[in-house]
């Protein structure tokens, strides 16, 4: 009889038709079972019961007018998960599939990462089921503006701290800090991922991407591997796959197929990251378009199949489940020998059992995307510092940060038995800090 199997059993009682947040919680639950074995007092004080329940879950009306003049409205959250640690803390989700369970999913995880990162933040996570894509300036402007006007209320510098996250970027940040400060009357760093002329941190665009890869990297030195030479296919071609594509390269590495949700791009001669940035951030176009300006790349429908490229290591950077067993196999097979998970929850749990069998390195996200988030922690420091850190000073606290979540991982993992599984290792690490916290708090 496991510890934690009550536990379950209720979050999948009160959360009915939430399977990616049972998922999530799962899997964390089921490493943490040894964690409960030696710390029965936290059994006691209800801590893992407290764990899984959201200690606030917001959902509102958002209104909006478009370009014909025709109302529409979509629906708004915000998921203040924990704040054992520090202000909640999380991105922003943008995209028509955002439901309560997505959200549960990636509030929770949050936790974890943002523990992980050795910073003072607790986990949240936010968004709507609005679709930016094929919306002209003015309506996402309006979508946001709505948005913040129920938000505002909520959140705050020293509350809760939104950021970027699917189909939340520069544009749309800046749209609702614009909207924050003029309700609010103040100027402070309610949000993280802000430009670079209004209280933004260096690095931060590129976070994500680059911490992933300074994660992996550790990882593969600890087995005599090294991205030089390797060939890489990354999923995704939104923030994290581009900054995770060019400093994979910066590594040595060849990466060969991006992708969006239509389909992927093959060149085997490397993708050419500065026309991505165009089609992407500038033109904001589907990849397809790569084609056009390199004839020798090969463009196919259908996203899920970029695993069945051979590589040497998998960035998954898309969005959940999109790896699942069976690409997990083709990947094996081929002699894939790590996967780094830059989006959240990529793998479905197929797939990790998968690579743990095969002995692949497996880098799990709350661990190896935890860049993004720790670099929004630096940009709330330099906020209350009113003070800005050098791109080469952000970089290298990121780097540094990177390597301590792996080492946490990696000794968390040994000490409580499971070998080198930087999963059940990362949630452990995480765990512990949080729950130390919530005990020393009490019953609340
Ligand atoms: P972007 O919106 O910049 O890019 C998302 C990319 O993923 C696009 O290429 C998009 O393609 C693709 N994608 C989205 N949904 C799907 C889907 N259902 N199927 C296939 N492809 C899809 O988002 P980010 O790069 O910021 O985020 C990517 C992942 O990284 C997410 O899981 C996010 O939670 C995670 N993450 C992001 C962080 C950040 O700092 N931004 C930090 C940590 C994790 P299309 O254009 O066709 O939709
Ligand atoms: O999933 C994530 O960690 C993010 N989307 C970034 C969150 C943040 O607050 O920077």
């Amino acid at each position: 009889m496991k510890l934690l199997n009550d536990v379950m059993e209720q979050v999948i009682r009160r959360n009915p038709g939430e399977p990616e947040f049972h998922q999530a919680a799962r899997e964390v639950l089921d490493s943490l079972e040894p964690v409960a074995e030696r710390n029965t007092h936290w059994l006691e004080a209800g801590i893992f019961e407290r764990f899984v329940e959201p200690e606030r879950q917001i959902m509102f009306r958002v209104a909006w007018v478009d370009d014909t003049g025709k109302v529409r409205v979509n629906r708004g959250y915000r998921i203040q998960f924990n704040s054992a640690i520090g202000p909640y803390k999380g991105g922003i989700r943008l995209h028509p599939s955002v439901n309560i369970s997505i959200l549960k999913f990636l509030g929770f995880e949050q936790i974890l990462k943002n523990s992980l990162t050795g910073l003072p933040i607790g986990g949240a996570k936010g968004g709507s089921d609005f679709d930016p894509k094929g919306k002209s300036d003015g309506e996402v402007m309006r979508f946001c503006q709505s948005f913040m006007n129920e938000l505002y209320r909520h959140i705050g510098p020293d509350i809760d701290v939104p950021a970027g996250d699917i189909g939340t970027g520069a544009r749309e940040i800046g749209y609702m800090f614009g909207q924050y400060k003029k309700i609010r009357n103040e100027y402070t760093g309610v949000l993280t991922g802000k430009g670079l002329t209004w209280g933004g941190s260096l690095v931060r665009t590129e976070a994500t991407g680059y911490g992933l890869c300074y994660f992996m990297d550790e990882a593969l030195k600890d087995s005599g591997k090294s991205f030089k030479g390797s060939t890489v296919v990354i999923s995704g071609s939104g923030n994290v796959a581009i900054y995770a594509t060019q400093k994979a390269a910066e590594l040595g590495a060849k990466v060969v197929a991006l992708s969006d949700s239509n389909g992927f791009i093959h060149d085997r001669d490397g993708i050419k990251l500065d026309t991505v940035k165009k089609i992407k951030e500038v033109e904001r176009k589907r990849i397809s378009e790569y084609v056009k300006y390199h004839p020798e790349a090969v463009y196919t429908e259908n996203c899920g199949k970029i695993w069945d490229i051979k590589c040497d290591i998998a960035l998954p950077c898309a969005t959940q489940n999109e790896l699942d067993e069976t690409s997990a196999e083709t990947l094996a097979s081929n002699g894939c020998f790590a996967v780094g998970e830059g989006a959240n929850m990529p793998s479905t749990p197929g797939a990790i059992d998968v690579f743990l069998k095969n002995g692949m390195i497996f880098g799990p996200a709350k661990a190896a995307n935890a860049g993004g988030v720790a670099t929004s922690a630096l940009e709330m420091s330099q906020n209350s510092m009113r003070y800005s850190w050098t791109f080469d000073e952000v970089d290298a606290k990121l780097k540094n940060i990177m390597k301590n979540i792996y080492k946490a991982s990696s000794s968390a993992a040994s000490e409580y038995g499971f070998d080198k599984n930087l999963a059940a290792g990362a949630n452990i690490a995480g765990f512990v800090k949080v729950a130390n916290a919530m005990y020393s708090h009490g019953i609340v």
